[in-house]
C-alpha cells in the first residue's frame, strides 16, 4: 500500500505541489497559512483513501450505525490529531522540518472548529474520536455554524466578544456533499386528505423550506484505518421554490426563503446550561434534525425493503434534549411518507431513539411554548400532541385519578412542550453522566419518570480521549509513560495503572515532576506572551478553566485569592509556598453576574499582581479566550485543579479527568464524577472539601442557610466581602462590583442569597487549600500523589464510556477496514 505520509519524499512533493496548485506560490513565498491549507490538503489526501474504504466496507458489511445527534460539537484542531491517529506526527514533523517549518507553528494556524461552548460539545467530540478508534460504525450529525463559538477579548478586565469566522480561510477537512441534500419544511398548515387506503394523509401546505446540504467532516481512528464521518448541516435557499399554484410569482416568499435559509445556521447560541427559548433556536434543531434523519432513513433505504426493522441498523443518540423532535420528525416519516400506522411507526421510534441528560438545572431544560412550536412546526406538533395523548391515558391507567401526576409528567402541559418528557416517552433509554447524577435524576428530577420506567434508566459515566488530551497536548509525559509501560495505554488508558510501581520510586518521580516543569515553562511563556504577565514556573500552578457559572463557583475561588492576599499583607512572616492562580473562562453574552466576575478576577489580578511588597507570593492569571487547543497546554501545566462546583450540580465534568490525566491533584467537591474519581484513586490523594449533594439538597428544601449568619460570624469572610464594595479592587467605585455582593448576601436582589452556597462552604476550601500547600513542600509527597492520580485515571478514557454506551444501548459490531490502493 502506498501511503505519502509514510514516504517523506513523496509527502514534501505533495505540500510543494499543493503550495503551487493553490496559491501559485513557491514554498519560499508561502505564508504559513498557505502551509498549513498545502499540508492539510497532503494529509486529507491520505485520508481520503482510508474514508473511501471505510465506507466500502460499511457498504459490504451492513452494520448497524449510530447517529449521534447533537446540536454541539466542539471539535478544537484537526490537524495534529488526525496525524497522531495515522501515525505519521514524526514523520510529518521531520518532512516539515525539512522545508524549513516548524510542525507547531502549523499547527497554530488552523483556526480552532468551535461548533459547541463547552463540556457538552466537547464530550461529543471526544465520543466520535473514540467511536473510530473502537471501530464502530457512527455519523455525527450537527450543524454547520458560520460563527462558532466567539472569541474572548479581555479590554480594561471585561470581556468583549469577538466574531469567530472559522471559515474566513477555507476549512481543508471539510468535504461538501450536495448529493445528499434534503429539503426541511417550516410553517404553512396541515390539511388532511382521505388517501386510497382508506386512511388520512396529512400533507403541510404553504410552507417555507430550505436546502440542508451537509458537509462531512473525517473522525480518524488512531492506527486502525477507519474513518467515520461527522455531517454538519449547511441551509441555503431552494433553488426552484416548490409554491403552490396561488403562491406563483409570490417574490415576498423567495426573499422569506433565503433570509430563513441564510440565518438558520449563521451562528451557535453562546449559552452554557442555560436555555433562552428563541424561535431562530428551534428552527435549527428541526433543521439539522429533519436532515440527519432523512438522510438516515434514506440510508437505510437504499439496502433493506422493509422500514420496520429500521431500529435493526440505525440507532439515534440524542445528546440532551436539543435534537428531541428526532422523535417527531422519525414518526412524520414513517407515518406520512412510509405510509405505515401509528402503532407500527410507534414500536420502530421507541427502539431507534435513546437519550442523555447532561443537567438537572431547571434553567437549562428546555420548554418550549405552544405558540412558536406549532406554529413553525405544525405537523410535528400534532404528532406530539398525539404522544402526549396516549402517554396520558398510560399514565392514567397506572395511576387511575391521580391529575397531580398527569400533570407533572405531561409533555404537553401550561401552555409548554416539555422536550425532556417527549424524550424520555419515546426513548428506549435515558442516561445520566455519572453516577452521582444518575441517582439524583432517578430519585428526585426523573423520579416519576424512573418509577414507570425503571428499565430505561441507566449510566454513563463521561470520558475523555487521551490521544487528544495526553498524546497530543502534552506530548513529554506521553512519551515518559509510554517508555516506563509500553504505548498500550494509547488505545487503553487501564494500562496506566502500571505506572503505579514507580511512585515511589526517586528517580521516576523526579523525571516526571521535570516533565511538569517543562510543561509549566511552555505555559508560563504563552501567559507572557498574550498576557504580558510573568510567573515563576516554580510557584504552584493553581488552575480553573471551563465556562464561567455561578454554579461552578469560580467566585468562591477569587474570594479564598483575596483572603489569602489579605493574610500575606497582614502577616508577612507567614510562611506561604508561591502560588499562581489561572482562570480561563467564557461568559454567556447576557450573563451579568458572570462577566462582572470575569471583571472582579482581572481587578483582583491588578491589584496583587502589581504590589512589590508581597514578593511574587501571589499571582493571579486570566488566560484570554479559554478555547480547547490552549487547553491541552493548560491541562499539561497545572499542578492543582479546582473541580469546585455546588455539590448536586455539575452532572459530571470533563475537565476534571484530563487534568487527572495530565498530573495535577484535584481540589474539589463530592460532585458529578469527582465522586468517582475519588473512588479510583482514593479520597487520600484528592483535596475534598464542602458539603455533600444531600447536605445541599437538604438546604435547599428546607431553605434553612442565611449565608448573613457567616458574615455576622466570620471577620475574614467579612473582610473580603467588604473589599467588594468599599473600592479595594476598583479604585474606590463601591458600586462596581456591588451585584457580586448583593449575589451573595442579599436576599432581597436574588431570590435566594447565595443561591450556591460559596460562603457557606468557603472554610472547608480555605482549610483544603492549606493541605494542598502542605502537600507540595513535601516534594516525594506530592510526585507520588500526582503519578498515583495518572495511574489510576483509567477510568476516565471515553473509550471506555463508549463501549459501555455500545454494550448496554446501542449494540454495534466492530468494523475492521483495510485498504488497498484505489
Ligand atoms: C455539561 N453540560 C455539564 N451543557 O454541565 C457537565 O457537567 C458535563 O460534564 C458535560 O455537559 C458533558 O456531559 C453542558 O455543557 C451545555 O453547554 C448546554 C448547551 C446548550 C444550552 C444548554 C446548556
Amino acid at each position: 500500500m502506498k501511503n505519502i505520509l509514510f514516504d517523506k519524499k513523496e509527502f514534501i512533493k505533495c505540500v510543494k505541489e499543493n503550495v503551487k496548485t493553490l496559491y501559485r506560490k513557491t514554498m519560499a513565498e508561502a505564508s504559513e497559512q498557505e502551509v498549513f491549507q498545502a499540508v492539510s490538503y497532503a494529509v486529507k489526501d491520505v485520508i481520503i483513501d482510508n474514508w473511501l474504504a471505510t465506507q466500502q466496507t460499511f457498504d459490504k458489511e451492513d452494520p448497524k450505525m449510530v447517529y449521534y445527534m447533537s446540536m454541539e460539537f466542539l471539535m478544537g484542531r484537526a490537524l495534529g490529531n488526525n496525524l497522531i491517529n495515522l501515525t505519521a506526527y514524526q514523520e510529518v514533523k521531520e518532512a516539515l522540518d525539512e522545508l524549513g517549518f516548524d510542525l507547531n507553528t502549523i499547527e497554530d494556524q488552523e483556526p480552532d472548529p468551535a461548533l459547541g461552548n463547552g463540556g457538552l460539545g466537547r464530550l461529543a467530540a471526544c465520543f466520535m474520536e473514540s467511536l473510530a478508534t473502537l471501530g464502530y460504525p457512527a455519523y455525527g450529525c450537527g450543524i454547520r455554524y458560520r460563527y462558532g463559538m466567539f472569541k474572548q477579548k479581555i479590554k480594561d478586565g471585561y470581556q468583549v466578544e469577538v466574531p469567530d469566522n472559522w471559515l474566513k480561510n477555507g476549512y481543508p477537512f471539510e468535504l461538501r456533499r450536495p448529493e445528499h441534500s434534503f429539503e426541511v419544511k417550516f410553517g404553512g398548515y396541515v390539511q388532511a386528505e382521505p388517501a386510497e387506503n382508506g386512511r388520512t394523509k396529512f400533507i403541510q401546505k404553504n410552507y417555507q423550506s430550505v436546502l440542508a446540504v451537509p458537509y462531512d467532516m473525517p473522525i480518524v481512528g488512531y492506527n486502525n484505518n477507519m474513518v467515520n464521518t461527522l455531517m454538519i448541516w449547511d441551509a441555503e435557499p431552494m433553488e426552484c421554490f416548490e409554491l403552490d399554484s396561488f403562491d406563483k410569482g409570490d417574490y415576498r416568499k423567495a426573499v422569506e426563503q433565503e433570509n430563513l435559509a441564510r440565518n438558520l445556521v449563521e451562528v451557535l447560541y453562546p449559552n452554557d446550561n442555560h436555555i433562552q427559548g428563541k424561535e431562530l433556536r428551534l428552527k435549527q434543531q428541526y433543521f439539522f434534525v429533519s436532515a440527519s434523519v432523512q438522510r438516515a432513513v434514506a440510508r437505510y433505504k437504499k439496502y433493506h425493503p422493509d422500514i420496520h426493522k429500521l431500529y435493526e441498523k440505525v440507532t439515534i443518540q440524542m445528546n440532551d434534549t436539543h435534537p428531541t423532535v428526532a422523535v417527531a420528525e422519525l414518526m412524520r416519516i414513517l407515518l406520512d411518507d412510509e405510509g405505515l400506522t401509528w402503532d407500527e411507526a410507534w414500536a420502530i421510534t421507541t427502539k431507534t431513539c435513546a437519550y442523555t441528560n447532561h443537567t438537572i438545572m431547571a434553567e437549562a431544560l428546555e420548554k418550549w411554548p405552544i405558540e412558536i412550536f406549532s406554529r413553525l412546526l405544525p405537523r410535528i406538533y400534532q404528532i406530539v400532541e398525539e404522544i402526549n395523548r396516549r402517554f396520558l391515558l398510560e399514565v392514567e391507567e397506572e395511576y387511575p385519578g391521580n391529575q397531580y401526576k398527569k400533570d407533572k409528567m405531561a409533555i404537553i402541559h401550561d401552555g409548554q412542550v416539555k422536550m425532556a418528557h417527549l424524550a424520555i416517552v419515546a426513548g428506549y433509554s435515558v442516561n445520566g453522566v455519572a453516577r452521582l447524577h444518575t441517582e439524583i435524576l432517578k430519585n428526585q428530577e426523573l423520579k416519576d419518570f424512573y418509577e414507570l420506567y425503571p428499565e430505561k434508566f441507566n449510566n454513563k459515566t463521561n470520558g475523555i480521549t487521551q490521544r487528544r488530551f495526553l498524546y497530543h497536548g502534552n506530548p513529554l509525559l506521553a512519551e515518559w509513560v509510554t517508555n516506563k509501560i509500553g504505548n498500550d495505554w494509547i488505545t487503553n488508558l487501564s494500562h496506566m495503572e502500571k505506572l503505579a510501581v514507580y511512585v515511589d520510586d526517586p528517580k521516576a518521580q523526579q523525571e516526571f515532576m521535570q516533565i511538569k516543569y517543562q510543561n509549566k515553562l511552555r505555559l508560563a511563556k504563552y501567559i507572557q506572551e498574550h498576557n504580558g504577565i510573568e510567573v515563576d514556573p516554580r510557584s504552584i500552578f493553581d488552575v480553573q478553566v471551563k465556562r464561567l457559572h455561578e454554579y461552578k463557583r469560580q467566585l468562591m475561588n477569587i474570594l479564598h485569592v483575596m483572603y489569602l492576599y489579605n493574610k500575606i499583607k497582614e502577616h508577612p512572616e507567614m510562611e506561604f509556598y508561591p502560588r499562581t492562580f489561572i482562570f480561563g473562562a467564557k461568559a454567556a453574552a447576557g450573563y451579568k453576574n458572570a462577566k462582572l466576575t470575569i471583571k472582579l478576577i482581572n481587578s483582583v489580578a491588578d491589584v496583587i499582581n502589581n504590589d512589590a511588597s508581597i514578593d511574587n507570593k501571589l499571582k493571579v492569571v486570566f488566560i484570554e479566550d479559554y478555547k480547547v487547543s490552549n487547553a491541552e497546554w493548560i491541562f499539561a501545566a497545572a499542578d492543582v485543579s479546582e473541580q469546585i462546583s455546588t455539590a448536586s450540580k455539575e452532572a459530571s465534568g470533563t475537565g476534571n479527568m484530563k487534568f487527572m490525566l495530565n498530573g495535577a491533584a484535584t481540589i474539589g467537591t463530592m460532585d458529578g464524577a469527582n465522586v468517582e474519581m475519588a473512588e479510583e484513586v482514593g479520597k487520600e490523594n484528592m483535596f475534598i472539601f464542602g458539603m455533600s449533594s444531600d447536605e445541599v439538597i437538604a438546604h435547599e428544601q428546607n431553605r434553612d442557610y442565611n449565608p448573613m449568619d457567616i458574615f455576622n460570624q466570620d471577620q475574614e469572610i467579612r473582610q473580603v466581602l467588604m473589599q467588594l464594595i468599599n473600592g479595594f479592587y476598583s479604585g474606590n467605585d463601591t458600586e462596581l462590583f456591588r451585584d457580586l455582593y448583593n449575589s451573595l448576601l442579599n436576599t432581597q436582589c436574588t431570590q435566594y442569597a447565595d443561591t450556591y452556597f460559596c460562603l457557606k462552604d468557603f472554610r472547608s476550601y480555605a482549610e483544603a487549600q492549606e493541605r494542598v500547600e502542605k502537600a507540595y513542600r513535601d516534594e516525594k509527597g506530592w510526585a507520588k500523589l500526582v503519578m498515583l492520580n495518572v495511574a489510576h485515571v483509567g477510568k476516565f478514557s471515553s473509550d471506555r464510556t463508549i463501549q459501555e454506551y455500545v454494550d448496554d444501548i446501542w449494540h454495534l459490531d466492530k468494523v475492521k477496514v483495510t485498504v488497498t490502493e484505489q
